[in-house]
């Protein structure tokens, strides 16, 4: 009977989708776990916020049908990556792979593809770093992994990558030339705010250290 075919699909995509969203919440706790762990010993937090989002079963379909895929739950596992998905805004770039180092090396997670847009920004100037990772998730009926992809980038990336997915992005027609070049340039705006709040960041870091350093000879003297 239909009712009961869609009563069995509804009870089955919810069960699907649980072990992305515990795969996520594990991710997200792994965050705070370094936040505060960085805040404490540091008196320093790389990160400014994060976001989390799971894909409806909507778009999980339309994506599916897009890329002309079979809709059963292991060909979605297989081609959608991005069901669960983790944005970590960073202050500044070097943050950005220190956050990634410190997930990488967590020996639960498998790394399972890492996308370097900073290094090789996209023709349209988008920038971030993409990592695919393979959580271990436990059920009632045993161990079950579900994949995240999280992005990470600084806030300028962020608020060119936010806006850009509002005026172009997924605008399939042809975008004017003058637009596009306009768009690429204020990319590489953002990326200069990058490298001047980095060096910023830097030289008064070292300024500070400085300080400590002779605060601490005046002690022993
Ligand atoms: P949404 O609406 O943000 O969820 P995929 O399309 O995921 O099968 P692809 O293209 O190899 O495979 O993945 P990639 O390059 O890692 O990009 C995936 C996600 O990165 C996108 O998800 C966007 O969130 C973001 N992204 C990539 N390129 C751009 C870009 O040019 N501009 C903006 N604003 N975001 C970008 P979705 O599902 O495409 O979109």
């Amino acid at each position: 009977h239909p009712i009961d075919q869609f009563k069995k699909f509804k009870y089955e995509i919810t069960r699907f989708l649980m072990v992305y969203k515990f795969a996520l919440d594990h991710m997200e706790m792994k965050i705070d776990v370094l936040k505060e762990e960085f805040q404490s010993l540091h008196d320093y937090n790389p990160i400014e916020h994060t976001k989390s989002r799971l894909k409806t079963p909507e778009s999980i379909m339309n994506k599916m049908f897009r890329k002309n895929h079979e809709l059963t739950f292991d060909s979605i596992k297989n081609n959608i990556k991005d069901i669960a998905g983790l944005r970590i805004t960073c202050s500044f770039i070097s943050d950005i792979y220190r956050v990634k180092d410190m997930l990488c090396g967590q020996s639960d997670l498998v790394v399972l593809e890492v996308k370097d847009y900073i290094q090789n920004p996209k023709s349209n100037g988008y920038q971030s770093l993409h990592l695919l990772v393979d959580v271990p998730v436990y059920m009632s009926d045993g161990e079950q992994r579900a994949c995240v992809e999280i992005q990470i980038r600084t806030i300028a990336m962020d608020f060119w990558a936010s806006l850009e997915h509002k005026i172009f992005y997924k605008y399939n027609k042809t975008v004017p030339e003058r637009l596009t070049k306009e768009l690429k340039s204020a990319a590489d705006a953002a990326g200069a705010l990058d490298l001047q709040m980095e060096r910023l960041h830097r030289e008064i870091q070292e300024i500070k250290d400085a300080d400590i350093d002779s605060s601490e000879e005046e002690l022993q003297r």
